[in-house]
């Protein structure tokens, strides 16, 4: 293939009239419609000079068009870089330029708090609303409808998503071609999905979940998206009886059982429910398939990996677990410090080497070689067990970790900002249980000697630096930080006692 992926995913539906999304409105865009749509964006971005392996970054709010960019991208051999919507343009200077991007598409309302940092960086910008319109559609309105796509080889660049780290400044993972090519073939296969399939797809699209899982399984197979801008439960509610299957993080099973007119009937016609992303409590299992008569089919998968395991789709979809590795994927568990295998049914590392394995962090090869073992595995840092059955769980995280309605959170990225503000001596940042988003933040803050911390100012001085979502949801104030010998902080007994 010319263009491996670009040819699987969309070129294969090029001229069909079949519906691939379909509107809130009831409005349907076919698989020609989209690709016409993709293939005039592919010229806007070629005219503008940008060559195969470029970057481009993306902080758009989510729409039809802003999927077509993906599409475009890879039909150009672009590399996409999608950006969260909530990130501050503190954030975004780090990625635009880490990553060397050489066309940043934003929202027009933050046009304005961008171009001053694309100018400095020789980054060209454009703009793409929410409603479609904006800069971009604008110059793609100027071209043809068909493009040809750009050779580009299975092993070749096609995203860079960033995740943050332990040491608070992110990094980016390189997805190649066939990274993605290989996980959504896997997954549509092993999760039974066909052209007459209809996903219901409110998940962002920045990320793994909404855009490789999600938008990928889909377009491999031929089905269609009823594409819904953002999580909404009344309209999820409202369109369930047109769709086959849902994917989503824990929070979306949990706020659906929260609503009355979720139920049996409603859920009729649905073929599969799908949860990832972040901890599924076996509870919401256990509720979710007393009132559906469905079993969610919870998978395991992470930025730098795609998905890795899966609980079957025939056969038992085990609560708390995440099922086996998938087709393709080897998993083992080891111990941290030998590297090696541990027994079977104890805790250890979860390690993973497969197609689906990214090739490294942009330009950190300390930390790739870190992370990526010479032999292709990959240390996760989530720290698992395998049972008897050959079920992997994950009992917990070796990583500094908190994930919040499905949304990663670096303690340490947060706590940089944190001592930085007037009378903070230190900090540390955990998560604490929360109902809605499995996890939420809480700042814990030492005063410097003789000083006063004013909470509601330090909140304030977040607001511009740090996304809304990680910002702690509550500040506490201790004379110190509880330490171990070797003087690292428990944040084990700050969750206990801020916790409730
Ligand atoms: C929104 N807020 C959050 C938040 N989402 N705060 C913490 N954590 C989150 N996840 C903030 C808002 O800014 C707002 O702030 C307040 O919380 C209430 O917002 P809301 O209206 O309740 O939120 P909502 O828009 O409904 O969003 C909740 C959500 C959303 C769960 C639907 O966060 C979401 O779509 N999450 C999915 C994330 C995802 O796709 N993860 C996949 C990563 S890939 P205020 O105070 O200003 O009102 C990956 C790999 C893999 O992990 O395995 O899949
Ligand atoms: P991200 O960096 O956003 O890709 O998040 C990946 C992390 O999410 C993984 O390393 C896990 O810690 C977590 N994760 C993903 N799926 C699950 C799941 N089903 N259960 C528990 N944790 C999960």
């Amino acid at each position: 293939m010319a263009n491996p992926l670009y040819d699987t995913l969309f070129g294969r539906h090029d001229g069909k009239d079949t519906p691939f999304l379909m509107l809130r409105d009831g409005a349907k865009i076919t698989h020609a419609d989209f690709l016409g749509r993709a293939a005039r964006i592919a010229h806007a971005l070629t005219d503008a000079g940008l060559k195969p392996g470029d970057r481009v970054a993306a902080q758009v709010e989510k729409s039809p068009e802003a999927l077509a960019l993906y599409a475009a991208c890879a039909q150009a051999g672009l590399v996409f870089l999608p950006l969260n919507t909530a990130y501050t343009v503190d954030e975004l200077s780090y990625f635009i330029e880490d990553s060397g991007a050489r066309m940043v598409i934003c929202d027009p309302v933050g046009e304005a708090g961008l171009t001053p940092l694309c100018d400095r960086l020789g980054a060209q910008i454009l703009t793409l609303g929410a409603d479609g319109h904006g800069g971009l559609m604008a110059q793609a309105a100027r071209h043809e409808d068909r493009f040809e796509t750009v050779a580009r080889e299975g092993s070749d660049l096609a995203a860079f998503l960033y995740t943050s780290g332990t040491t608070g400044r992110s990094k980016g993972a390189m997805l190649t071609q066939d990274n993605l090519i290989s996980n959504a073939v896997t997954l549509a296969e092993h999760w039974r999905f066909t052209q007459d399939d209809v996903l219901l797809h409110a998940l962002p699209i920045f990320h793994t979940h909404g855009l490789f899982v999600a938008t990928n399984v889909t377009a491999v197979s031929g089905a269609a998206m009823i594409f819904l801008p953002k999580f909404d439960v009344g309209a999820l509610i409202d369109l369930m009886p047109k769709a086959t299957a849902l994917m989503g993080v824990p929070t979306f099973y949990t706020r659906l059982l929260g609503e009355e007119r979720f139920t049996k009937q409603l859920t009729a016609g649905m073929r599969l429910f799908i949860s990832g992303s972040a901890p599924l409590l076996a509870e919401t299992h256990v509720e979710f398939e007393k009132r559906t008569g469905h079993r969610i089919l919870e998978r395991y998968g992470m930025t730098e990996t795609n998905m890795n395991t899966s609980n079957p789709y025939e056969g038992e979809r085990r609560a708390g677990t995440v099922g086996f590795p998938l087709p393709g994927v080897e998993l083992k568990i080891t111990d941290r410090e030998t590297g090696e295998e541990v027994p079977q049914g104890e805790v250890g590392l979860i390690e993973v080497r497969g197609p689906n394995v990214f090739k490294g962090y942009w330009q950190m090869p300390e930390k790739t070689k870190a992370e990526l073992r010479e032999d292709g595995f990959f240390l996760t840092g989530d720290l698992g067990r395998i049972d008897a059955d050959g079920y992997v769980s994950i009992v917990g995280r070796d990583k500094d970790l908190i994930i919040s309605g499905g949304y990663n959170i670096y303690p340490k990225e947060i706590e940089l900002v944190l001592d930085e503000q007037p009378g903070v001596l230190e900090s540390a940042v955990i998560g604490v249980k929360d109902a809605d988003f499995g996890e939420s933040v809480v700042g814990v803050l030492v005063p410097r000697p003789g000083a006063e911390i004013d909470r509601d100012a330090v909140m304030a001085a977040l607001q511009g630096s740090l996304a809304r979502f990680k910002q702690p949801r509550r500040l506490e104030i201790l004379d110190e930080l509880p330490r171990n010998t070797m003087g690292k902080v428990q944040k084990n007994l700050l969750r206990e006692r801020f916790g409730g």
